[in-house]
């Protein structure tokens, strides 16, 4: 059982370490992006996804500094890629509440160089549950910056359409539930088209996560979804081997 001074040992003896899982636009094939996904190298338990810890780094606050971590990594490591491709970095609630953000942000970008639109922020549903002010007011600073933000995991939790007025987003990321049932159930397809369709009406990319085979990805790119992510390209992976995954369109 994970306790919150295993996490502040961690932190401190740098046991964290951000993978790269790339992000394909589906037209040309080419790698535009990459998705920071946070691990933690347990010298014990080896490597541990972030679904064992992250719940515990939020209820304890220790989020925060834990995501200023994965920024600065994303920023300096995408300070090194070719600049068309981007870096994806996702935000937990808490960390998005933090009054710390909008500073932490700015402090990654400078210290990695990195230009602010190469930089995406994934937010959840979740942070835009209470529509307050504040969230609006922060998500319009980040705007300003030039960092791009995305809304991940959509289609599931509430959905409501109308976060999607309540904020010009750059991006939304179709939730991997209705991939993976992409070939065997009518009403994901019917899901798809609808997502699809709506991000071409309203100017905003599409992306698919968990694309695992070349029947999705055809069905997708039929849809005219923009990109696609998932174990048919390649599972996230260590900063090292970023160049690999950038290797040719498939
Ligand atoms: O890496 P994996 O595919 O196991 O990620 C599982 C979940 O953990 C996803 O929902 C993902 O958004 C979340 N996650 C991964 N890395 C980070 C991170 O750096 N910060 C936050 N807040 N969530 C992350
Ligand atoms: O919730 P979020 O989209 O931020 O997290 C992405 C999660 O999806 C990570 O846990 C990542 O490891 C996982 N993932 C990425 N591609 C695939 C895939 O093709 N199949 C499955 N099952 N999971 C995937
Ligand atoms: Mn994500
Ligand atoms: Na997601």
């Amino acid at each position: 059982r994970l306790l919150e001074m295993d996490l502040r040992a961690a932190l401190q003896r740098d046991e964290f370490e951000v993978f790269y899982q790339p992000i394909r636009d589906v037209a040309s094939g080419r790698v535009v992006a990459f998705e920071a996904l946070l691990r933690w190298n347990h010298p014990q338990r080896g490597l541990i996804a972030p679904i064992h810890f992250i719940p515990l780094a939020e209820e304890t606050g220790l989020i925060v500094q834990l995501g200023e971590f994965v920024l600065r990594s994303a920023c300096t490591d995408a300070a090194s890629w070719p600049d068309d491709v981007d870096v994806a970095v996702n935000l937990s609630p808490v960390q998005f509440k933090s009054p710390n953000l909008i500073a932490s942000v700015t402090e990654a970008l400078a210290a990695s160089g990195l230009d602010a639109r190469r930089l995406e922020l994934e937010i959840t549903e979740s942070v835009l549950l209470q529509n307050s002010e504040a969230t609006l007011t922060t998500l319009h600073e980040l705007r300003a910056m030039g960092v791009r933000i995305s809304l991940d995991d959509f289609g599931t939790g509430y959905s409501s359409l109308s976060y999607l007025r309540s904020f010009p987003f750059d991006k939304i990321k179709i939730d991997r539930s209705f991939v993976s049932e992409l070939a065997t159930r009518e009403d994901s397809m019917a899901i798809i088209r609808a997502v699809t369709g709506l991000g071409r009406s309203l100017g905003i990319v599409t992306t698919a996560e968990g694309v695992e085979n070349d029947a999705q990805l055809e069905l997708l790119r039929r849809e005219g979804c923009t990109q696609a992510q998932g174990y048919l390209f390649s599972k996230p992976r260590p900063a090292s081997d970023v160049a690999m995954m950038l290797e040719g369109p498939r």
